[in-house]
């Protein structure tokens, strides 16, 4: 029974786990950016509230390529229990740079899976792995563009108004 178990995926055990932690991280991002969302619109910045609720269904949607390529392969995909979620953020600014140390961080668990698989000769994942190594490119750039127009615009006067119609711009929102 268990060499038959073992034949019903070729996913190597310690691969399905780090594919199962990539999972809840997807979850978690999702989660967090859901909050982000409730308290820019809290704070009247709309657009910005937008960005990020679209950036949370994105996050959801990588979690479920990831669930699906599991299943695919005949693995065991759990399904993510989420903690530790904010909800609250001092201001935007710190809010912005919360997204982006998370964005970063999703690109380096990345590449460490993908250093992982090659140690041992999972070349299918590797290949799996290459589509979120470039769509982190584009992510972690738009995190980093939303903090340099913070940067750039400024809050005096009428600047959060204006920051907030720029970073919506960068969603189309
Ligand atoms: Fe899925 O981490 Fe952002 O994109």
């Amino acid at each position: 029974m268990k060499t038959l178990l073992r034949m019903k995926t070729s996913l190597q055990e310690s691969v399905q786990n780090m594919l199962n932690e990539q999972m809840t991280m997807e979850a978690h991002s999702s989660a967090v950016y859901l909050g982000m969302s409730s308290w820019c619109h809290e704070q009247g910045l709309i657009k910005t509230g937008e960005y990020f609720k679209k950036q949370s269904a994105e996050e959801r949607e990588h979690m479920l390529r990831i669930f699906d390529y599991m299943i695919d392969m005949g693995g065991r995909a759990i399904s993510p229990t989420v903690s530790d979620v904010q909800n609250d953020f001092t201001d935007l600014k710190s809010l912005l740079e919360l997204y982006l140390e998370m964005e970063i961080k999703i690109t380096e668990s990345f590449n460490k899976m993908t250093g992982a698989c090659i140690k041992v000769n999972d070349f299918q994942t590797v290949k799996f792995f290459e589509w979120f190594l470039n769509e982190q490119i584009e992510e972690e750039d738009n995190a980093r563009r939303t903090l340099e127009i913070y940067e750039l615009i400024g809050t005096e006067l009428d600047g959060l108004f204006k920051i907030d119609h720029q970073i919506g711009e960068l969603a189309g929102a």
